[in-house]
C-alpha cells in the first residue's frame, strides 16, 4: 500500500458519517446520490460490509414512486444552500425532490464482482429497490426515448454548457433573496454564477409549488432536456442490473426491455451537425450544439461511434491532463469554472470503464496515467484545470479518493505524498 492509498482511505474514513459518506467537509455536508455510490466502490477495496452499507443507506431514502433523491439531509447543517427547508419535500429523512445519475447498479456490480459470496445477501436486499428506481427512470423520464432531466443538478454536471439553451428559458427573476454558501467555501470564479443560481432556485420553487408531482414537473416544469450522460449511464446500469438479477436467479426480461428501448432511442440524441451525441431541449427539439463529457460516456454503454472517436481525440489532445468537461476549442470553454471545461477524476474513472468495456485499453491506460499524475502531484481535489493542472473546488474529496483506490492508483508504486 502506498502513502497515497493510505491517504485515500483516511479521506473516506474522515468523510464517513457511520452509514453514509459526505463528499467533502464544509462544501457538501450531506449524502449525495452518485457520490455515495462511488464512496461505496472505494470502501469495497478495504471494508466490504461498509461498502454495501453505503448503498443500503442510499436506497433506503427511495421515494414511494421509485425515485432515489439527489441529496439526503440526514442531519441539519447550515453550511449548505439550498437546504431541506428550501426543497420542502416533506419526506423522512428529508431529501431533495430531484434525482442524480443512476450509477448505483453499475457500482453494485463492480462491488459484487470483487466478492460475490460476501455480496449475495446485500444484493438480494438491494435488487428490488434498484429495479424500482430503474422502472421510475423508464416510466417517468424516458417517455420520449432518451433519459431526460428536469433540473441541471440531476445530470451531476450542474452548469455544463449542455444546459445553456434550457436554462435560457427558465425565469429566475422572481425567486426572492437568498444567501448562497458555496462561494464561502471555494473561489466564486470556479462556481456557477448568480443568474445560474436564480434559475436553479426557480426550478426548485416550481417543484415545491406542485408538491413535487413528477408528472406535472415533466409536463409543465421550466426545464426538460435529454441528457446523453444519463442516457448512457442508465443504459449501462440497465445491463449491469440485468446481469446482477441473473446471478440471483431473477427474471430480468423487464429490465432487458428497458435497455432495448433506450438503445433504440440513441439516434434521437445524435446531432449530425455536431457529429456527436448532444443534449437536447425536449420542449423545443433544439440541440445544445456543444460537445461535452456526456457524449463520451457512450463508450460506457458500448455505443461509441467512429466519428466520436475522432472528436474525443481532438478534445483530449486539446488539453494536457484528463478529458475536459467541455470542448477546449469552443468559445464557452472555461478551464476552472464548474463543468465548463475542467477535468473530473470521477468522470475520468467512468470514461475509463467505458474504454475498457469497448476494448480501448490504450485510451484507458492514458487516462489513468494522466488522472493519477494530477492526484499524485496536487492531492484529492474535486476537479482540476485540464490545461495547467491547477487543483479546484473542494479538497479531500470522497469520490477522488475512491477512484484512486479502485482505478487511478492501480499499479502506482509511488510513496510520494500528495500536496
Ligand atoms: C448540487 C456533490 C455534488 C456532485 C455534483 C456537483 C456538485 C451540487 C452543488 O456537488 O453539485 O448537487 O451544490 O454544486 O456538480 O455532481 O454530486 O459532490
Amino acid at each position: 500500500m502506498t502513502s497515497l492509498d493510505a491517504q485515500a482511505r483516511a479521506i473516506l474514513r474522515k468523510n464517513d458519517r457511520g452509514v453514509y459518506t459526505i463528499p467533502t467537509d464544509g462544501l457538501y455536508p450531506y449524502q449525495w446520490n452518485w457520490d455515495s455510490a462511488f464512496a461505496a466502490w472505494g470502501f469495497a477495496t478495504f471494508d466490504m460490509p461498509r461498502a454495501w452499507r453505503e448503498l443500503e443507506t442510499l436506497m433506503a431514502s427511495q421515494w414511494d414512486d421509485g425515485m432515489v433523491p439527489h441529496i439526503i439531509f440526514h442531519q441539519p447543517d447550515p453550511g449548505y444552500f439550498p437546504g431541506p427547508d428550501v426543497w420542502a419535500t416533506g419526506h423522512t429523512p428529508q431529501t431533495t425532490g430531484i434525482t442524480q445519475p443512476p450509477v448505483a447498479a453499475i457500482i453494485a456490480r463492480l462491488i459484487w464482482d470483487l466478492d460475490p459470496q460476501a455480496g449475495r445477501a446485500h444484493l438480494r436486499h438491494l435488487f428490488p429497490a434498484l429495479v424500482r428506481w430503474h422502472r421510475w427512470w423508464h416510466e417517468k423520464r424516458c417517455t420520449q426515448g432518451p433519459a431526460t432531466i428536469t433540473h441541471p443538478w440531476e445530470s451531476g454536471r450542474d452548469n455544463s454548457p449542455d444546459w445553456d439553451i434550457g436554462m435560457a428559458g427558465v425565469d429566475g427573476s422572481g425567486v426572492g433573496a437568498y444567501q448562497r454558501c458555496d462561494t464561502g467555501h471555494v473561489d466564486a470564479s470556479m462556481r456557477p454564477g448568480k443568474a445560474d443560481y436564480d434559475r436553479y432556485i426557480a426550478m426548485v420553487q416550481f417543484g415545491v409549488g406542485c408538491g413535487w408531482d413528477q408528472d406535472i414537473i415533466v409536463a409543465d416544469g421550466p426545464f426538460l432536456m435529454a441528457d446523453p450522460g444519463i442516457t448512457f449511464i442508465l443504459l449501462r446500469a440497465h445491463d449491469d442490473l440485468a446481469a446482477l438479477g441473473r446471478a440471483l436467479g431473477e427474471d430480468v426480461s423487464e429490465i432487458e426491455g428497458w435497455a432495448a428501448q433506450l438503445r433504440a432511442a440513441l439516434p434521437v440524441i445524435w446531432n449530425p451537425d455536431l457529429n456527436a451525441y448532444d443534449a437536447k431541449d425536449m420542449r423545443t427539439g433544439t440541440f445544445a450544439g456543444v460537445l461535452g463529457a456526456g457524449a463520451f460516456l457512450s463508450y460506457l454503454a458500448g455505443a461509441g461511434r467512429p466519428e466520436l472517436d475522432a472528436q474525443l481525440m481532438r478534445v483530449w489532445d486539446g488539453v494536457r491532463y484528463g478529458i475536459p468537461s467541455a470542448d477546449p476549442q469552443a468559445d464557452i470553454f472555461d478551464p476552472r469554472r464548474y463543468w465548463r471545461g475542467p477535468t473530473w477524476p470521477v468522470v475520468n474513472a467512468l470514461l475509463a470503464l467505458g474504454f475498457t468495456t469497448s476494448g480501448r485499453t490504450d485510451l484507458e491506460a492514458r487516462l489513468r496515467a494522466e488522472t493519477a499524475d494530477l492526484i499524485e502531484t496536487h492531492g484529492f481535489f474535486e476537479y482540476f484545470d485540464p490545461v495547467d493542472a491547477t487543483p479546484c473546488g473542494g479538497a479531500n474529496f470522497t469520490w477522488t479518493a475512491a477512484i484512486w483506490l479502485t482505478w487511478a492508483g492501480k499499479d502506482r508504486t509511488s510513496t510520494r505524498g500528495a500536496a
